[in-house]
């Protein structure tokens, strides 16, 4: 493993940065930032925009010309060696005479894994990869969870009272969270490729869960998909309005209601319980790389009891609502503190009047 430079940091924290510009826009694919150097200065830089379009190092040989021969390349993911929607970056690297890559990580998709550096290295190119790894895998979460496990990362967002409270006995939420918060909902929305939620919540809040950011940003329109065990809902709600996709997801035995027209799979269930992990398998193995639940306290509770829960944005409105109102998690069984289920600070910050919290369930 060799030592990074200074510049080496500076140019891969560059490209980590244009990565993150495809935040709204890749899904399925991962973000990847490309910057070609000359020494510290930059040659070319480009970032992966939309599936089917150019790879960030396509983007960045291009703006380098000429420059490119003998130029380092800073990749945030191993360049890839597959014939995809486009031909293999490392082929582009090595035709335009790169004399150095250094690459933030292995690509783990199937059709890359490795390939990618041994046929850069084939052609003589120095190689080196790990370079502030932490930030990318950071970065990319969603689509290393869907390609290393099978599963989708799970962000569940809950917007609670001061005491820890999401509703009222009668279902009613609106509002907990203020309107900065509920506008702050929306960048998370952007970057999900599906929003999750239950048949209860669609009909006790008749959410729309679509994207609308306020900077006109581009977006992929993240899949609605509804848990609905009987197909209860399909003929209601504004969660079938507008330009997003909606899937249902019922049970094995539910009856399909005829006269509409709607996207539906089903998954095993026992009762009104769905094996949630297959839910999540089923979403993986549709490209969906990130899931945010907005669901209530039953459906969130019991995506944590199963450990199937990656995430928790928080937003805690100063207010309270007394112990009748619905918890934040059903179902927990928790009876003595060394049951306690601990979860893990990893951003906090002021929105409005309320705080949002970033969260990870740490293992027991
Ligand atoms: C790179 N540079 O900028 C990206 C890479 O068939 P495609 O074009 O959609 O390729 C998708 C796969 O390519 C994706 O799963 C990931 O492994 C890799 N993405 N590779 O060299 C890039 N976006
Ligand atoms: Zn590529």
């Amino acid at each position: 493993m060799s030592a990074f430079s200074a510049t080496d940091h500076a140019l891969m924290a560059h490209a980590l940065r244009l990565a993150e510009r495809g935040l709204y826009t890749t899904r399925p694919n991962p973000m990847v930032g490309c910057v070609l150097a000359q020494g510290d200065a930059v040659v070319g830089e480009g970032w992966h925009q939309r599936k089917g379009g150019p790879h960030a190092e396509v983007f960045a040989l291009q703006a380098a010309g000429a420059q490119a021969r003998g130029a380092t390349a800073y990749v945030t993911l191993e360049p890839c060696a597959h014939h995809g929607s486009t031909p293999p970056c490392a082929d582009a690297l090595i035709a335009a005479g790169v004399g150095r890559v250094v690459a933030a990580m292995r690509d783990p998709f199937p059709q890359v894994d490795g390939a990618g550096f041994d046929a850069l290295r084939a052609a003589g190119i120095t190689v080196e990869s790990g370079l502030m790894e932490a930030q990318a895998r950071e970065l990319n979460r969603g689509f290393l969870a869907r390609i290393e496990r099978g599963r989708p990362w799970l962000r569940v967002k809950l917007a609670t009272s001061l005491d820890g409270r999401t509703a009222m006995a009668s279902g009613d939420s609106k509002w907990i969270s203020g309107e900065a918060s509920r506008h702050d909902v929306q960048r998370w929305r952007a970057r999900s490729g599906a929003l999750l939620t239950g048949a209860g919540t669609v009909l006790a809040d008749d959410p729309h869960l679509t994207v609308r950011l306020e900077d006109g940003s581009d977006v992929v329109p993240p899949l609605r998909v509804v848990l609905d065990p009987g197909l209860a809902t399909v003929a209601r709600g504004h969660v079938r309005e507008g330009a997003a996709p909606t899937l249902y997801i019922h049970a094995p035995d539910a009856k399909l209601p005829r006269g509409v027209a709607f996207e539906h799979a089903a998954v095993p269930a026992q009762g009104t319980r769905f094996d949630l992990d297959a839910v999540l398998r089923l979403l993986a193995a549709r490209g969906i790389n990130e899931v945010q639940l907005e669901a209530g306290a039953t459906l969130a509770g019991a995506f944590l009891s199963a450990g199937l829960v990656d995430e928790v944005l928080l937003y805690v409105a100063p207010v309270l609502l007394g112990e009748r109102a619905r918890p934040l998690f059903d179902g927990l069984h928790i009876d003595a503190m060394t049951q306690r289920l601990k979860l893990q600070r990893i951003d906090s910050a002021v929105v409005g009047d309320d705080f949002r919290l970033l969260l990870r369930p740490l293992p027991a």
